[in-house]
């Protein structure tokens, strides 16, 4: 990169720059089935038999059955029911074709997902990716991760994730809008807002929101506005969406710095990415107190130690789609630019990854460790591979799992539903308010969980636990689901 302000970067992993592919296998399965308890190792089994080579799909699920051995033997009714094979199995999964012409009128084919994973709570709610690492193996990871989230959240939403291997990186609005459309011009016949409810995620905002909801609206003829979230403020969107999950992070990291007895206020933050996520989790850390003094897109990071100009970096990075080195030219001496390498070198006290998963590696942890972090919680879902997490929670660092921290994007959506479902439009204050209340919430259930199996102050098994026995719970009322 030879934008202006940027600096070669000395060492450290460089990271992949396609925009959202993570690091690989991060698990070795056969060893973690070793690891795990006997009723689970066959389950764990069954996944890796049946969906071979999906390295992050396994890697989540064994996330879960890691943490639920101890719920399994308090409640033998759920193994006799044979809930977690039941679980880890989505109940359906479209693959299909999409083709679209660029500007200059040649074809392109790329290959469209979503995995209907749970609807034991309610309509499949999820997002939807763009980007050219989408792939079986990372939708399934999502819709896995997303079942728990949206049961933690306590809304009555199940779960779900599509996507395409698209880019949309460096096409224009009518490339962007034509895909889109021939997107959903297959998904239309699997949606409804009783039955799947997209919304956003990386490489998907408003922009792709709109033109897919307006392709859903042509070829139903109907204006049925809660069968996306995510929408506009003027056609039939809810006001802090946009921001919810980044907030949300947020609050969430405030909630668990103040149970042990911190606060953001002049804390030392770091962020990666500086999308819809990272951007929103700056604006609200700063608000709180606490100074962001670094984040990354995928072609490097920048140290801007006053902390980052939240303005600027919406202006270049969401509004603009410029790179991250644009920033730095923009904000003069200020701020160091580094192309490549890994935002986790600046040192910080809270450290927030909000771009893709297993993007915080062992040895970013153990950088950030020596550094002198005493929290890390994920606005990204699984952006932390199994290693970090260990040696982040070895070295007695709070860490928040994305199960839990980043559930503030997916709960406002399940209040924009509420808003379409009664034609509503509420302020921002007030919805606000009650993304607040729900962060509140979920970091109290995953807190309460935790010590009511034994495992205080651990948020991974909290937030597994609760969310998984919400599904479960429901899956055994609805007889053989
Ligand atoms: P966006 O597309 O808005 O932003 C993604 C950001 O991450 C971009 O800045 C992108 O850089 C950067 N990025 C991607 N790969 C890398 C990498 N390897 N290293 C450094 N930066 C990288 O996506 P979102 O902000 O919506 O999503 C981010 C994460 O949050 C994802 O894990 C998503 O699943 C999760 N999430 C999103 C929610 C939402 O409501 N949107 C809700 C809950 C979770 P570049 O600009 O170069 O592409
Ligand atoms: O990962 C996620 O929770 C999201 N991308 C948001 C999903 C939603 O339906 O709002």
């Amino acid at each position: 990169m030879s934008s202006a302000g940027y600096e070669p970067e000395a060492a450290s992993a460089t990271l992949p720059a396609d925009g959202a592919s993570g690091a690989g296998p991060a698990i070795d399965p056969r060893a973690a089935t070793e690891g795990l308890d006997e009723r689970l190792a066959p389950v764990f089994e069954a996944v890796i038999r049946r969906n071979p080579g999906e390295a992050e799909f396994h890697q989540s699920v064994l996330r879960v059955l890691e943490t639920v051995a101890p719920v399994v033997h308090r409640h033998p009714e759920y193994a006799e029911a044979k809930l977690l094979e039941r679980i880890s199995e989505p109940e359906r999964q479209i693959i299909f074709r999409v083709p679209w012409s660029d500007d200059s009128g040649r074809v392109h084919i790329n290959r469209g997902y979503r995995v209907e994973f749970n609807s034991a709570l309610g309509p499949y709610k999820g997002g939807l990716r763009f980007a050219p690492s989408v792939n079986a193996s990372i939708v399934k990871f999502l819709g896995f991760e997303q079942v728990f989230k949206n049961a933690l959240t306590g809304m009555p939403i199940g779960g779900g994730k599509g996507g395409a291997d698209f880019d949309p990186r460096g096409r224009s609005d009518a490339e962007v809008m034509r895909f889109c459309q021939s997107f959903m011009t297959e998904l239309h016949r699997h949606l409804g807002e009783q039955t799947d409810v997209p919304a956003g995620d990386i490489g998907v905002g408003r922009r792709e929101i709109g033109y897919m909801f307006g392709q859903y609206k042509r070829i139903t003829n109907r204006y049925e506005s809660g069968v996306m979230t995510g929408k506009g403020l003027s056609w039939g969107g809810a006001r802090v969406r946009e921001e919810a999950t980044g907030y949300g992070c947020a609050y969430f990291v405030a909630e668990m710095l103040t149970t042990r007895g911190e606060s953001l206020g002049g804390r030392r933050v770091a962020v990666s990415g500086s999308g819809n996520v990272a951007v929103h989790a700056i604006e609200k850390v700063q608000q709180l107190g606490g100074r962001v003094v670094a984040c990354s897109d995928s072609s490097g990071y920048v140290h801007d130690p006053d902390g980052i100009d939240v303005a600027l970096l919406k202006e270049v990075k969401l509004a603009e789609r410029a790179r991250i080195g644009e920033y730095v030219r923009r904000r003069g001496r200020r701020a160091r630019g580094f192309a490549g390498g890994s935002v986790w070198e600046v040192p910080c006290e809270i450290a927030l990854p909000c771009a893709t998963q297993n993007e915080l590696d062992a040895r970013a942890a153990r950088r950030l460790v020596d550094n002198g972090v005493i929290t890390v919680a994920e606005g990204a879902n699984m952006p932390t591979t199994p290693d970090a997490v260990r040696l982040l929670r070895e070295a007695g660092v709070a860490f928040g799992p994305g199960m839990a921290a980043n559930a503030g994007g997916v709960a406002t959506s399940a209040l924009e539903m509420q808003q379409n479902a009664s034609r509503d439009s509420w302020s921002f204050d007030h919805t606000e308010e009650r993304l607040i209340e729900i962060m509140s919430d979920i970091h109290a259930a995953c807190r309460e969980t935790a010590a009511s199996y034994g495992a205080p102050d651990d948020y991974v098994t909290g937030a597994s636990i609760a969310g998984f026995q919400r599904v479960a719970d429901a899956m055994l009322a609805l007889g053989l689901v």
